[in-house]
């Protein structure tokens, strides 16, 4: 999927620790029927242009596709978290991503700190599956180039 990143409810960063860049619903809305709600892991890239370096690559995400139960919220949204320190934000930067694997179903918490917790799983999860081999020629996907 690709598309301009979106504001959404300033809530990641904040609460959470972990900004996700937005798809727009665009984006999501053609593959609707085949979207499993939860989280996913796979690569994302940033087209930030020529002086980003590093930020400007092929990267590991984790990503959330989901109602978001503990905020109440109405519409199902796509959250991609970059492991990577970017520099600055990047709103209406393009965005893409290849889905690469399931991690597990979206879970209503009784708590900020257990989400946070397991957040914090889902991004262990992401760079230890990822470092399967079979999975480095999606790197080098012409999606990307
Ligand atoms: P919003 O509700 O607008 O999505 P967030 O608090 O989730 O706000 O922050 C998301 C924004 O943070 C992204 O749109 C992007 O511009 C920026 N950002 C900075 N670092 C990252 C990162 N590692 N992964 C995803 N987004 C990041
Ligand atoms: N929100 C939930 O309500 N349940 C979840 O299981 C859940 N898992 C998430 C996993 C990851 C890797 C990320 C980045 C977010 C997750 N969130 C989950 C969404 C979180 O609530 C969301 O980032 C905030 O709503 C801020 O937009
Ligand atoms: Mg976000």
């Amino acid at each position: 999927m690709k598309g301009p990143v979106q504001h959404g409810f300033k809530r990641g960063s904040k609460d959470l620790g972990c900004p996700t860049a937005n798809l727009p619903d665009e984006a999501i809305e053609p593959h609707q029927d085949v979207l499993q709600t939860g989280v996913h892991y796979g690569y994302a890239r940033v087209l930030l242009g020529e002086d980003a370096g590093s930020a400007d690559e092929v990267l590991p995400m984790v990503m959330s596709i989901g109602w978001n139960p503990y905020y109440k919220n109405e519409k199902r949204t796509a959250e991609v978290h970059i492991l990577h320190a970017f520099d600055s934000d990047f709103y209406g930067k393009e965005l893409r991503i290849v889905m690469l694997g399931y991690i597990r179903p979206e879970y209503n918490y009784t708590s900020l700190e257990s989400l946070i917790n397991d957040i914090e799983t889902d991004k262990l999860v992401t760079l230890r599956s990822l470092d399967r081999p079979t999975y480095e020629a999606f790197k080098k996907d012409p999606f990307f180039q």
